[in-house]
């Protein structure tokens, strides 16, 4: 079984709900799952859109990297995404963050995610469910990274329990 996190973020529609029901199919394939808190984000890239709900989910699967890829794919379908620009508005967005500590270099696939270490919006999450996980790219904790830069503009929504 292998560690993995992911970052779920929503801006159209009822954001909350198509969280919820992301997690849902999710947890078809990724056991043991530990969400973070939900957070409302100002949008990030692209300005001219609506706040964003952000949260991120740690937990297991047997699934390989491109496996769980198209996994989370079929899953962001299914819960209504349709495509449009970079950094645009979306229905549902499910990132892989983390898989174990290894390094993925494809066109379609990186891992690490090559943004989140400037992004509050996934670092805030991540770092309330594992400020020790250490960056395989950096060498450095989760919370030595958020520590350098902004957090504003990330508000606490909800609090989860185990799921
Ligand atoms: N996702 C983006 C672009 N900008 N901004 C926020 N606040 N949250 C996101 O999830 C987000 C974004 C592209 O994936
Ligand atoms: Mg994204
Ligand atoms: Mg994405």
């Amino acid at each position: 079984m292998h560690n993995v996190f992911i970052a779920l973020g929503s801006n159209i529609g009822n954001r909350e709900d198509h969280l919820f029901r992301a997690i849902t199919a999710i947890s078809q394939k990724i056991e043991g799952i530990l969400p973070s808190s939900i957070y409302e984000t100002e949008p990030w890239g692209y300005l001219d859109q609506g706040k964003f709900y952000n949260m991120v989910l740690a937990g297991k699967t047997a699934l390989s990297p491109r496996e769980l890829l198209l996994f989370l794919k079929d899953i962001e379908k299914e819960v209504g995404r349709t495509p449009n620009f970079t950094n645009g508005p979306r229905v549902i967005d499910l990132d892989i963050l983390f898989f174990d500590d290894e390094c993925v270099n494809e066109d379609k696939l990186k891992i690490p995610h090559p943004r989140l270490h400037e992004r509050s919006f996934v670092l805030v999450p991540l770092c309330e469910i594992a400020p020790d996980f250490i960056h395989p790219n950096f060498g450095e904790p989760l919370k030595t990274i958020l520590s350098k830069i902004d957090q504003s503009g990330v508000t606490l929504v909800k609090r989860l329990e185990f799921i």
